[in-house]
């Protein structure tokens, strides 16, 4: 995974947008975002290690979500146009690659900068709840993926506005960030 400030200019979200500047994992930590590269071994050992992250993040399921234009056909637009919409769960957002590079946007609270993680396979991220985020696919247009879910698998995204702001997770988000 790479991740730097986006450059915030005009063209295709899939493209890169990258104004050069790299951003640190101590600084994604210090927004309350995870990452860890666990590579995928043919003898499968990788399947172990995110089921013990999962375990230890007490998640109880988990499904696999796979998103091109082939598999989803008139669902493909609505579905990557859902996800590019800032937004916040009041769920950790877990995602671990098994196949295809993504972008996972996400806000740097004190600046209202985006930080774009490039993340490809073998990348593991966990957004906190509260977190302002988007996401889309880079050109290479296809993706799976692993989600996790403390409860029922469901996607349930509010989209950043007014009520966002008054959100007890957002509310809560921000406190955990306060004093770093
Ligand atoms: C989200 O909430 O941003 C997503 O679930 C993105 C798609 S999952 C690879
Ligand atoms: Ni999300």
């Amino acid at each position: 995974m790479r991740a730097y400030y986006f450059d915030n200019l005009e063209g295709d979200q899939r493209l890169p947008h990258d104004s050069g500047v790299e951003v640190s994992d101590d600084i994604l930590r210090s927004i309350g975002v995870l990452h860890r590269h666990i590579p995928i071994d043919a003898e499968g050992k990788y399947e172990q290690e995110v089921a013990a992250v999962a375990k230890e993040r007490d998640y109880k399921d988990q499904d696999i979500i796979s998103i091109s234009k082939e598999g989803l056909g008139d669902a493909y637009e609505p579905m990557l146009n859902a996800f590019y919409n800032e937004h916040m769960h009041e769920e950790e957002e877990i995602r671990y690659l098994l196949e295809g590079c993504a972008f996972f946007d996400v806000r740097e609270h004190s600046s209202e900068r985006w930080i774009r993680c490039h993340t490809g396979v073998g990348d593991l991220l966990v957004m906190p709840p509260g977190i302002y985020h988007r996401f889309t696919l880079d050109m290479g247009n296809q993706l799976k993926a692993m989600r996790f879910f403390k409860n029922e698998p469901k996607w349930v995204a509010y989209n950043r506005g007014q009520e966002t702001d008054a959100n007890p997770y957002r509310l809560e988000y921000l406190k955990s960030i306060e004093v770093q």
